[in-house]
């Protein structure tokens, strides 16, 4: 662990989520050289407590006169570097909801070296003074916005430093081939020839292996960021009544009005550990009505946003023309399912004859790839299956590690740069050409740990933290 960097300033930011009426306690943090004398000076303890480290005190925020108490609390002093930040940390554990801890929050900040931190600052700190991994950092942020078990599963993985050892393992593989070669660069005639044949099939098995992290960090994305699923179709064909049996409840309303929907309508769900945002449409048909009309434009824009759509129609009326016409409209590189719903309508055995029906219509008949009755509940297992496998969702389930978007840009550069190292062993060039681009691998991937990262990136990186983290 490396000592910890003095940081002149002292911060501080509500480390828990605020909400009107919500949590029965909030946290205010502050770290930084200052954090005790504040805490200090805006708590007051009672008795013959002590502000030793690592133990809980009890006492009142008091407001700037001494007279007012602005809250009951207990404080937690963590002397540095055995804290979060690596610095000294005091946690002012107040009452939640709003206006108790922006209260304490703002006695906190009218004292002299405090001030408000920026997004992302503790968790920089952490690991500027070396308490976290880059990595790790990326994965609590991660953690925290994790919308599914899964999600949070994966997430932990990070935490526990498993990308950190996966990286950093292929790092060092590349580092023992770049002095190999480093040696031969400077004594060439002092050393045992080099196997070029040799050092090329590790530096291969090196980006196969970085290959293959980035394709599973693509199916794993679908954990973390969730999948918007658009319900669209003609009028009355059970759109609304899909999304509330998916939901498990009464979200939309349903009647047997053609034109119900007006306006688009979210839900969130989570299915087999995937996040998913259903989103239910007004049914999309010509109509002269103001309204209607701006519903269905906004049918349109949902469909265009969707990952996965969901072309619901009629069974019990077959597959029509204006289906067709839907269809026609979706996409083509968009992941679709053709639904057919209301199925309790129609005993099983008539799906042929249904097909036939279709036929008959003069439209190309489809055959649904699901059907379901939003009715009854039948067939829903069949869809959540389909759904997740044609967003390839259902690959993701057996992800043990899986990198975020920034690890897989430089992991997918790093790739790039040892392919070329095999397009330098076929043209024969010298051992120099072979460095620079290992040079280039192994510097991407310690900007992946952190090892080799500039300042400026790492306050990017943090800057889309949320406050308080
Ligand atoms: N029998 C049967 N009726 C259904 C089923 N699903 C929906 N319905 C009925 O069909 C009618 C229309 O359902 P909605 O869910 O409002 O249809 P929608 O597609 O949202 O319609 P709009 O919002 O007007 O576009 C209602 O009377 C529902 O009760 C089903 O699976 N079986
Ligand atoms: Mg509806």
């Amino acid at each position: 662990m490396s000592s910890p960097i003095p940081h002149q300033q002292t911060i501080a930011a509500v480390a828990t989520a605020v909400a009107p009426g919500q949590g029965g306690i909030a946290v205010v943090r502050l770290s930084g050289p200052a954090a005790e004398v504040v805490g200090r000076s805006v708590v007051s303890v009672p008795g013959q407590q002590l502000w030793v480290s690592h133990r809980v005190l009890y006492g009142h925020v008091m407001d700037e006169s001494g007279q007012e108490r602005i809250d009951e609390v207990l404080v937690l002093l963590m002397k540095g570097p055995r804290s979060f930040t690596g610095e000294d940390v005091v946690e002012i554990h107040c009452h939640g909801g709003l206006m108790a801890v922006q209260r304490v929050l703002e006695r906190v900040l009218a004292q002299p070296l405090v001030r408000r931190a920026l997004p992302g600052e503790f968790s920089q700190r952490a690991v500027l003074n070396g308490r976290l991994d880059l990595t790790q950092a990326e994965a609590i942020s991660e953690l925290v916005a994790a919308r599914s078990r899964r999600a949070a599963q994966l997430a932990m993985t990070g935490v526990d430093g498993g990308i950190q050892r996966r990286i950093t393992s292929l790092r060092e593989r590349l580092l023992d081939q770049l002095s190999e070669l480093e040696a031969r660069v400077d004594f060439e005639e002092d050393l045992p020839p080099l196997d070029g044949a040799e050092l090329l099939v590790e530096l291969q098995c090196v980006r196969r292996e970085l290959e293959q992290l980035v394709e599973d960090a693509k199916r794993g994305d679908v954990l973390r960021q969730g999948l918007q699923v658009a319900l669209v179709g003609r009028p009355n064909v059970g759109k609304s009544s899909l999304l509330n049996r998916l939901s498990r409840r009464e979200r939309a309303i349903v009647t047997d009005l053609p034109g119900t929907t007006r306006d688009v309508l979210e839900s969130e769900i989570v299915l087999e550990g995937v996040p998913i945002t259903l989103v239910d449409t007004a049914g999309i048909r010509a109509t002269q009505d103001a309204l209607e009309q701006l519903g269905i434009d906004r049918s349109h824009q949902a469909l265009a946003a969707a990952d996965v759509v969901l072309l619901v129609f009629d069974l019990s009326q077959g597959w029509t023309s204006n289906d067709a016409e839907l269809l026609a409209q979706i996409p083509d590189d968009l992941p679709r399912l053709l639904v057919g719903n209301k199925a309790d309508l129609q005993p099983a055995s008539m799906a042929a004859s249904l097909m036939a029906a279709s036929l008959s219509n003069e439209v190309d008949a489809k055959a649904p790839d699901v059907m379901l009755s939003a009715l009854t509940g039948q067939g829903e297992e069949a869809l959540i299956e389909a759904v997740l496998k044609t967003c390839g969702a259902s690959e993701a389930q057996g992800l043990v590690v899986a990198l975020n978007q920034r690890q897989q840009d430089l992991a997918a550069t790093a790739a790039i740069a040892l392919a070329r190292t095999q397009e330098a062993a076929e043209q024969k060039l010298p051992w120099d050409f072979w460095t620079i681009d290992l040079r280039q691998a192994i510097s991407s991937l310690g900007e992946i740990t952190g090892e080799e990262i500039t300042e400026a990136v790492l306050d990017r990186i943090f800057s889309r933290f949320c406050i308080g983290k």
